[in-house]
């Protein structure tokens, strides 16, 4: 029984090897699909048992790999822009608040009269004030935490949630779990007889806004009035909308991706772009967005308006 069997057995097993090989050598319209595979991992010993030349048809560089590349980063860093990727962000401790890490993504240094940076708030926590005649704006992109003003009313800040606060406005941030905001702060350009004041919402309380010529769904977090030297946009894109505009302006942006991918122009540079990025642009830097991928495209996005530029 077990001679006889053998030969079939081997046989079998021979096959079935060729058959492997075949499969995996087999670059052109094969049997399987050549495209690397997201679950695909390799160890060295798996590495060892490759054919010969396997990476020519797996490269490295395949798109699922790439965030993993020792040395890759999408981010990049010009005169008029910047895109600052995850991978590249570097926490330490913010100055001034407790028990919470800060990443600043666009600061003076790189031209923006304007700061944003991520502030990572963990057990315990609690902000710092900005320097005087600083302006802050603060939205939630994970956990919550407690505003509390001079007054000493209390606000429950949730994701999507945010606040503004005037110039040398005493207030708290306070937080017992875990939080992740992001920041920008900026000196108050005063107008004589104007004055902000403090402002919480969220951003599905806001109603969408006309936007003439364009497809996107926009909404202005803050006032439009002349008391306020900026403004913090949600847009949304559909998967194919993109900017009609090819937008060249005066005003300064700094940008957080928080839903979707896509493609952003940046004067002759395109960039894929994915939730998670940050963009700085400066003044008349050429710019242009495109959502892809299968779901909307969100972006929060300052724009510095209502002052003469001179
Ligand atoms: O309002 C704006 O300037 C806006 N549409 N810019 C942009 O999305 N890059
Ligand atoms: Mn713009």
């Amino acid at each position: 029984m077990l001679t006889s069997s053998l030969p079939s057995l081997l046989l079998l097993l021979s096959l079935s090897s060729n058959f492997l090989n075949v499969a995996l050598s087999d670059d052109g319209g094969g049997l399987f699909c050549s495209a690397p595979s997201v679950f695909e991992t390799e160890t060295a010993a798996s590495s060892s048992s490759k054919p010969l030349y396997w990476k020519v048809t797996n490269p490295t560089l395949s798109p699922s790999h790439l965030q993993d590349l020792p040395g890759f980063t999408r981010s990049v860093y010009k005169g008029d822009h910047a895109l600052i990727t995850p991978e590249s962000h570097v926490f330490s401790p913010l100055p001034g608040w407790t028990n919470t890490l800060g990443a600043y993504l666009i600061t003076p240094a790189m031209g923006s009269h304007f700061v944003m940076y991520l502030a990572k708030m963990q057990e315990n926590s609690k902000s710092g004030l900005p320097p005087n005649d600083v302006e802050r704006f603060l939205f939630v992109v994970q956990g919550s935490a407690t505003l509390t003003n001079a007054s000493g009313a209390h606000h429950q800040l949730m994701v999507d949630s945010y606040a503004y606060l005037a110039p040398n406005s005493k207030h708290s941030l306070e937080c017992d779990a875990s939080a992740t905001l992001v920041v920008f702060e900026r000196r108050y350009s005063p107008l004589e007889n104007h004055f902000t004041k403090q402002i919480v919402g969220s951003t599905d309380q806001q109603p969408l806004l006309e936007t003439p010529g364009e497809v996107f769904e926009l909404r202005k977090l803050l006032p439009p009035s002349l008391p306020y030297d900026f403004n913090i946009h949600i847009m949304d894109f559909q998967p194919g909308e993109f900017l009609n505009v090819k937008e060249v302006h005066y005003n300064q942006h700094g940008l957080l991706l928080l839903e979707g991918q896509g493609i952003y122009r940046l004067g002759d540079s395109w960039y894929p772009v994915q939730s998670g990025d940050a963009i700085w642009m400066a003044p008349f830097v050429p710019q242009w967005y495109a959502a892809l991928g299968k779901t909307r495209s969100r972006y929060l996005l300052y724009k510095d308006v209502n002052r003469n530029p001179l």
